[in-house]
């Protein structure tokens, strides 16, 4: 695939895209008849989070057929549609590959438990118990022990995030075959790539030992399960078998995978993946135990902010990688309430995230719903459809001594049900995203924040959108261009210059609520070019003032 790095992508989450038959679920034929939209933003890709069967343990990501499609989603009809309609769009549909795990309802998993000579028992990870309990003192993801007991052998099985996502075992030849054959019949129904989900935890320390073993309780196995080096090798033999033999787009999902890490994976010559994404930033104000460790208040600055980027920008273009960047994703609560300001600056808020997450290097990604400033709801604990949600609801108060009401607040704080709540269309009933029932409850917000009255303003964020895709696909300098640092220190302000040889700009961006002084003297501020503002166009000067969450974009001459 030629010009991989220049393309833009939309995460489409299906189950709360758009309905199509009044079931109160996305659907295939809802993203068809959106498509147009997308296209309008200028997206080259449709990234698709899971579409196969699956029994929604995990929303799609605990699959039982992986070359089916769910029937709450449509047909493989559809599918096919989806594939041709958005192609005379020119726009690319890249598929969740997830290779770490299969639902406890996919055949290979039943027949593995149902027998205990059957061969797809080597297909995952089944083991005896040491003295009554689990083989060792792995923490899943989620919350609780990562093994799940099997009642009829006795034994217990590895899952490393809900107990019905039954880890993979990548150390068979015979399981890699699998999933080769998987991409395989993707590509050939004529899909342009995968988005590969926690492709860092396939490889597992051999003998899964236990995690500090003379530390009581459960731990969590960061160094035994994720980034280790086997995963190299086999993502390498994915791509001889598999990824060099088609015209492909690829990106990792490397959980908690630090820059050397995601140099590795991505670094050209090395094929094995294009790019993948960083988390750091979204773990900012969380403890060492990811989101739902509070016990940093989840209190970040902006120096913070700013030091995670320009640390990921930096070290991965020194060391060759490749970053795809987002700000937010299904996992994730909505960047303007996670990292701004989702009331009186909203619209602001969400233009200056637009533009930095589209000018920085790299490839970027939207998600549905962020193109209008679309922010983090309103929950009841019983509007909660997340399993991760619910089973830490509960983890904090056994395991971390929370009382009920702050384990309360620390779930509707980072749910991913906030960014799962369906997109806003219009202020129809419903937000015009079903004439049901919706899955799980709309935010309340819809009214104001929405597609079809955005798009009626002079300030809209969706025209901003595009605005910013067009602008940045017709300067290489924002995708190619080295990435500089200005003002490192700024405590407001994060500011940069992107340069590639031909083309040299300054971006400018106030990521705070109030206005923000910053010098650039020293810098030839007379030659430069406005190009574009979320406020208007103003002059560069040596000494300016930017409104909050005021962000511009400067042509630089050469020198
Ligand atoms: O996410 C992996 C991952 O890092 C998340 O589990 C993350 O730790 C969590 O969302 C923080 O809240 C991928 C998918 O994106 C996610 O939706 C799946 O649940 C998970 O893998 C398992 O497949
Ligand atoms: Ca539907």
């Amino acid at each position: 695939m030629s010009n991989w790095k220049e393309r833009i992508v939309y995460q489409i989450w299906p189950r709360s895209f758009y309905d199509s038959n009044g079931d109160g679920i996305g659907d295939l034929r809802g993203v068809i008849q959106k498509l147009e939209h997308i296209q309008s933003l200028g997206a080259d890709l449709i990234w698709l989070s899971p579409v196969y069967s699956s029994p929604n343990h995990d929303f799609g990501y605990d699959i039982s057929d992986y070359t089916s499609i769910n029937p709450e989603f449509g047909t493989m009809e559809d599918f096919d549609e989806l594939v041709l309609e958005a192609e005379k769009r020119g726009i690319g549909i890249i598929m969740d590959l997830v290779p770490n795990h299969t639902s406890d309802r996919h055949p290979w998993f039943q027949s593995a438990l149902s027998d205990k000579n059957s061969e797809y028992r080597s297909y995952y990870f089944f083991r005896e118990g040491v003295n009554g309990r689990e083989p060792n003192n792995w923490l899943s993801f989620f919350g609780g022990s990562a093994w799940t007991g099997d009642e009829l052998s006795g034994e217990y099985y590895l899952t490393s995030f809900t107990p019905h996502q039954c880890d993979l075992n990548w150390e068979n030849p015979k399981v890699r075959r699998e999933i080769y054959g998987v991409m395989k019949f993707w590509l050939e129904r004529g899909v342009k790539g995968f988005r590969i989900d926690v492709i860092n935890a396939i490889a597992k320390a051999p003998g899964l030992p236990d995690k500090d073993p003379h530390k009581r309780g459960l731990r969590f196995p960061a160094e035994l399960t994720l980034n280790r080096e086997p995963v190299h090798d086999y993502i390498q033999e994915m791509h001889r078998e598999v990824l060099s033999k088609y015209d492909c787009f690829t990106v990792g999902e490397g959980v908690l995978a630090g820059t050397e890490d995601v140099i590795k994976f991505t670094r050209q010559g090395r094929n094995e993946l294009m790019m993948m994404f960083q988390f750091d930033l979204h773990n900012l104000g969380c403890g060492p135990l990811g989101k739902f460790d509070f016990r940093k208040l989840y209190r970040w600055t902006v120096p913070e902010f700013k030091s995670v980027v320009d640390r990921w920008q930096l070290r991965i273009q020194e060391g060759g990688g490749w970053l795809g960047n987002y700000l937010s994703n299904h996992d994730q609560p909505r960047h303007v309430s996670r990292f701004g300001n989702d009331s009186e600056y909203r619209r602001e808020c969400a233009k200056a995230f637009c533009l930095l997450n589209l000018t920085l290097r790299g490839t970027p990604f939207l998600y549905q719903g962020e193109e209008c400033g679309m922010t983090n709801s309103v929950f009841d604990r019983a509007d909660w459809r997340d399993y991760e949600a619910i089973n830490d609801y509960k983890v904090l108060q056994s395991m971390m001594h929370l009382p009920a009401f702050l384990a309360e607040r620390v779930i509707n704080k980072m749910t991913r049900d906030h960014a799962r709540t369906p997109v806003h269309w219009n202020s129809n009933k419903n937000a015009g995203f079903t004439s049901s029932e919706p899955w799980i409850k709309l935010n309340p917000n819809y009214r104001d924040v929405n597609i079809e009255d955005d798009l009626k303003r002079n300030d809209s964020i969706v025209k901003f959108y595009r605005k910013v895709i067009a602008f940045r696909k017709s300067n290489p300098v924002l995708t190619y261009g080295i990435y500089t640092p200005v003002n490192p220190e700024h405590k407001k302000v994060i500011s940069y210059i992107r340069d590639d040889g031909n083309d040299r700009m300054l971006i400018v961006i106030n990521l705070t609520d109030k206005q923000a002084k910053i010098d650039f003297s020293g810098m030839q501020v007379s030659n430069a070019t406005i190009l574009l503002g979320t406020h208007g166009k103003r002059p560069l000067l040596e000494r300016m003032s930017l409104l909050p969450y005021e962000g511009r974009v400067y042509r630089l001459s050469r020198r």
